[in-house]
């Protein structure tokens, strides 16, 4: 069904590509697998895309997400120590899933990091 489309549209605050590795399940360890992804930001979800091959023509018509997160209760914060990379992001659902989402640019990963914090808040309050 494509009936929660027109409401995606609307909600859409944030959509891009980085770099992502989940690396925890329910609190498992996982390996590592950095792919490039398109990230989406929308009501309380982020949700993860196949990274689209000419990003200007994207929209939430476009595909349907690979995966997509709760961002109740979920933790962010700047990764130390847990990647080679810089710039990382260190991201943790309430259910103990957990993933590093990278960028090469600093304003990039910054703004990822300021558009989740900021649902992240949002919801915590409600
Ligand atoms: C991993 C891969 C990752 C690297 C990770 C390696 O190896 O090279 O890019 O993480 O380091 O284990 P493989 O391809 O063999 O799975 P970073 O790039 O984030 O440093 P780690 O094991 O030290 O986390």
């Amino acid at each position: 069904s494509t009936s929660h489309l027109p409401d995606l549209m609307h909600t859409v605050e944030k959509a891009g590509q980085l770099n992502k590795t989940k690396i925890a399940e329910g609190g498992r360890k996982l390996r590592k697998s950095w792919t490039s992804s398109w990230l989406v930001l929308a009501g309380n979800s982020l949700m993860f895309y196949k990274d689209p091959k000419v990003a200007a023509e994207w929209t939430p018509a476009s595909s349907r997400p690979e995966s997509s997160v709760d961002l109740r209760g979920a933790r962010i914060e700047w990764a130390k120590d847990l990647s080679s990379k810089r710039n990382v992001i260190h991201f943790r659902t309430v259910t103990g899933n957990e993933y590093l989402l990278q960028s090469d640019s600093e304003v990039i990963s910054q703004d990822w990091y300021q558009a989740i914090k900021g649902v992240i808040r949002r919801l915590v309050s409600c």
